[in-house]
């Protein structure tokens, strides 16, 4: 039954790469066989509840500029039928797109309650009226999370707040969510950050707060066990915004701090484009990284303006940097629990229904397109060729000596000598490879 918000839009379907259709996929083609799969099954595209659906279209400069019958104000004073409002309205959007998953935090689905208590039995009502509409549409959850950033207890961060209180709140504000993920069959569990970071050094402890963030994790990945909850714990690395300093700054610094806790083969990343660049990283140096570290998980697809140096959570739609994204995730395998999370959101002006669906159908399209370049450079082998071949002395007896546990810097001395090794500089070919991946995209 439709919400009427969308008007008469049938679901969209894949027309091909000629259609003119706005409302129509051009590239995306979830039957379509890519590298032995489904495009559905190797992309496992997500909505981000939030920004669709949550956000009004603020800025620091001003407050809301999309209506939406869902919001507060807009006539209807029960706040928990509004929730239910806006869920029918989200599964609608999910159907008409045909995106398997969607990701939710608590704070985007239910009311704030006066309590904790009120705040958790309104999510575990939700989350009913979300299992209901999950078995009627038979789309997933991708992930859950908590917003431990947005409400005024949060300002100084939640695991790492020097208030304990705090951290108590953040805990049982987790254990709820992670309930509640578990129990709508959740094939992941993310923590981002948040506000888990420093404003000022002069006052903040920072070698304290990272403690108590370490043991916020142990005890998260603990409960999962005991609970028995099947899907991945996911970080989402972030540099700065909102806070200075975040303390999940990059890929490298999650595996460390994981490594720290004992943690490294019990929590995964979720990798989000913007945040990659805001970090100075590419996006496939971030994902080439964790797939080298063994932590890939999953990604949110979304990227920043170029020049604007925050996060600006965009719909992508740069072909040649999602190719070399995908590119990246079929060499870590591809995806297992994760999936493509547009954590993006439309632009302020963006007011009309529609333009939700046209950007997640661009957004859609471009990650399609950038998979089958990706897929193609695979088969031949277009980069892994010449790598390999970049390598390959490495699979020389004497080489492979040099990295085993016995190798010793004076025995290798003594084979330079011997052997009269003088290195022989070779060409990196990097235009080469450049020329390549531009035949593919
Ligand atoms: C914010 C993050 C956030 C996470 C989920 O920058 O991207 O949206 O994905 O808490
Ligand atoms: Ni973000
Ligand atoms: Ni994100």
């Amino acid at each position: 039954m439709s919400t009427g918000f969308f008007g008469d839009i049938k679901p969209i379907k894949f027309e091909g790469a000629d259609s003119k259709n706005p409302l129509a996929y051009r590239f995306y083609n979830p039957e379509e066989v890519v590298a032995g799969k489904k495009m559905e099954d190797h992309l496992r595209f997500a909505v981000a509840y939030w920004h669709s659906f949550a956000w009004p279209g603020g800025d620091p400069f001003g407050g809301q500029t999309f209506e939406r019958p869902w919001f507060p104000g807009a006539g209807e004073t029960d706040t928990m039928a509004l929730a239910r409002k806006k869920a029918d309205a989200a599964f609608e959007m999910f159907a008409l797109l045909g995106t398997p998953y969607y990701c939710f935090h608590d704070a985007d689905v239910r009311p704030e309650g006066r309590d904790f208590a009120e705040s958790a039995a309104r999510l575990d009502e939700v989350a009913d009226y979300f299992a209901s509409k999950m078995e009627e549409t038979g789309i997933k959850l991708l992930w859950g999370t908590a917003n431990l950033f947005s409400h005024r207890r949060y300002m100084a961060g939640a695991a790492t707040n020097p208030d304990p209180d705090v951290f108590a709140y953040a805990a049982a504000t987790v254990k709820s969510c992670m309930d509640v993920t578990k129990r709508l069959g959740g094939e992941n569990y993310v923590l981002w950050g948040g506000r888990e970071g420093y404003e000022t050094l002069l006052n903040t402890d920072i070698g304290r707060e990272q403690e108590q963030a370490g043991r916020f994790l142990q005890m998260v990945v603990d409960y999962k066990h005991r609970i028995g909850f099947e899907g991945a714990i996911l970080i989402e690395p972030k540099p700065q915004e909102p806070t200075k300093h975040q303390y999940d700054y990059d890929v490298a610094t999650v595996y460390g701090f994981l490594k720290r806790f004992g943690l490294e083969n019990e929590v995964k990343v979720n990798i989000e484009q913007g945040h990659a660049i805001l970090a100075g990283h590419s996006f496939e140096h971030e994902l080439a990284l964790a797939s080298a570290l063994g932590i890939f998980g999953s990604i949110d697809m979304n990227r920043n303006d170029y020049q604007s140096g925050w996060d600006t959570d965009q719909f992508p739609n740069n072909v040649p940097e999602m190719a070399l994204a995908y590119y990246q995730v079929l060499q870590a395998g591809g995806f297992s629990t994760g999936g493509t999370n547009f954590d993006a959101k439309l632009r302020r002006q963006s007011l009309d229904p529609q333009d939700m669906l046209i950007a997640h159908i661009g957004g859609m399209d471009c990650c399609a397109r950038g998979l089958k370049a990706a897929a193609q450079m695979v088969e031949d082998k277009a980069l892994s060729g010449p790598l390999a071949e970049r390598y390959a002395d490495w699979e020389k007896p004497e080489a492979r000596a040099m990295l085993s546990k016995g190798a010793k810097l004076e025995d290798i001395a003594a084979r330079v000598i011997s052997e009269k090794i003088d290195p022989k500089p070779k060409s990196g070919r990097q235009e080469f490879l450049e020329n390549v991946v531009n035949r593919y995209v």
